[in-house]
């Protein structure tokens, strides 16, 4: 192992550190106190906060125009490139001092078109994995199969026409949830790759759902049966790669949850681009999962507004990191998830400092956000306005009119002669009151 190939890629760039707002450099967190103490809790604690392998150790810069721009000495395609790539991903999680980190299995060991190879690298990367993990204290917040990049899967994985990619998708994801499992991961994540449609002319939608809950019914099962402690989360999403993913948003996956009586065995990784995608708000997504009790982890990354597809930047907007959190606070935390960015630098940002730079930016980002939240949710303003707009349906009155069927109610308002008062929503005056928090 060629270790100092690793250090010197990182070469110069200093631990990061907890400076305050005040501090002068770059290299240094303003907002990030891992130890302060919020609503009770360590700001760690809270945040959990995990550096994403894929787009942080795996992403190269192509794009539809151009081939890689950065170029990292563990670039390349064997077992010995991906050793380096291990210790290099250790390496900026020392750098950054983040807590937890999570992975696909095809971010860390290469394609060899053997499913029994790609197992093998699997587990021996998972060995060194477990190694570092033991000596440096970082933790795995999931682990996930990517069932997407090999052309294998350009028609699905488990909704896939051919039930042989149905079965090498069924090796592979058991093979991702048993090295989850030995290192002790706390959730178990399943984007639906390339589940999904480009023309209904093809496509049996009716079929490709019972695969889908097949699969999803086989990791149930598998979950059980090796005591996996950790939490089975899906993450939506409505479009790209496909023209339609059947994931699509919170909502959808609830009802895909409910119809197969998956709902009490999964909750959801909501992404911040994704929701954008599919044309809600972050918060939106948050605020509906945890009114399901469905809350279970983040991929904080943003979209560009522009943009129209999924740019996962990282996010560096207050306000709107500050709003998320506030739901999230509200559903009780993330339990078993966290924070992670599933986020890329821009092709152009060759550098390492580009690299561990996005990363402090995005973590004061949320910091301060999730700080935001807090003081919102302690001066209790907001809420109260909330519970009053609400207030007459905890009223005795209300019980009284409302009871029995739609005659009863009918009647009871016809007698009475109800002329309902219009009540303001007062938005702007709560918008008002939000921003009062955010400087
Ligand atoms: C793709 C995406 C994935 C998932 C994990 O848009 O977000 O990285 O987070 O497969
Ligand atoms: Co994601």
């Amino acid at each position: 192992m060629d270790g100092t190939r690793v250090s010197r890629f990182f070469e110069g760039i200093p631990q990061i550190a907890y400076e305050g707002p005040g501090a002068e450099g770059e290299f240094a967190y303003r907002h990030y106190n891992p130890d302060e103490v919020v609503l009770g809790r360590r700001l760690e604690d809270h945040l959990r906060l995990a550096v994403a392998y894929w787009h942080s150790l795996a992403w190269t810069g192509t794009d539809p125009f151009g081939g890689p721009t950065l170029e990292r000495p563990w670039s390349g395609a064997g077992m010995e490139a991906a050793r380096l790539k291990a210790e290099s991903a250790f390496e900026l999680f020392r750098i950054l001092g983040t807590p937890y980190f999570c992975f696909h299995d095809a971010d860390v060991r290469p394609e060899t078109g053997s499913l029994r190879e790609n197992i093998a690298g699997l587990d021996e990367i998972g060995d060194l994995f477990a190694q570092k993990m033991e000596e440096t204290g970082v933790k795995l917040l999931w682990g996930t199969a990517n069932l997407f990049t090999d052309p294998r899967f350009m028609a699905g994985a488990a909704t896939n026409p051919d039930p042989e990619v149905f079965a090498w998708s069924a090796a592979t994801i058991r093979s991702c949830m048993d090295v989850t499992h030995r290192l002790g991961g706390e959730n178990y994540v399943m984007w639906g790759g390339r589940e999904g449609y480009e023309t209904l002319l093809n496509t049996d939608l009716g079929r490709e759902a019972d695969q889908a809950a097949r699969m999803l019914g086989l990791v149930i099962d598998y979950k059980h049966k090796i005591g996996f402690k950790g939490t089975l989360l899906i993450e939506p999403k409505p479009q790209e790669p496909t023209k339609h993913q059947y994931d699509y948003d919170v909502a959808t996956v609830h009802g895909f949850l409910k119809r197969y009586g998956f709902e009490d065995e999964v909750k959801l990784n909501i992404e911040q681009g994704h929701a954008i995608l599919a044309g809600h708000s972050f918060e939106h997504e948050l605020a509906l999962a945890g009114s399901l009790g469905m809350l279970g982890s983040i991929d904080m990354n943003r979209n560009d507004y522009q943009s129209g597809w999924d740019t996962d930047q990282f996010p560096n907007n207050v306000p709107e990191v500050a709003l998320a959190y506030y739901e999230v606070l509200k559903a009780g935390g993330l339990g078993t998830g966290g924070t992670n960015f599933d986020a890329r630098v821009r092709r152009q940002s060759i550098d390492a400092a580009d690299l561990v730079l996005g990363h402090v930016g995005a973590i004061d980002v949320c910091a301060k956000g999730l700080k935001i939240a807090a003081a919102m949710l302690e001066d209790g303003r907001l809420e109260a306005l909330r519970t009053e707009r609400y207030a007459g349906w905890d009223a005795p009155e209300a019980d009284g009119l409302l009871a029995g069927g739609l005659a009863d109610i009918g009647d009871r308002a016809v007698a009475a002669d109800l002329r309902p008062e219009p009540r303001s929503g007062r938005q702007e005056r709560l918008e008002n009151l939000v921003n009062r928090y955010m400087s």
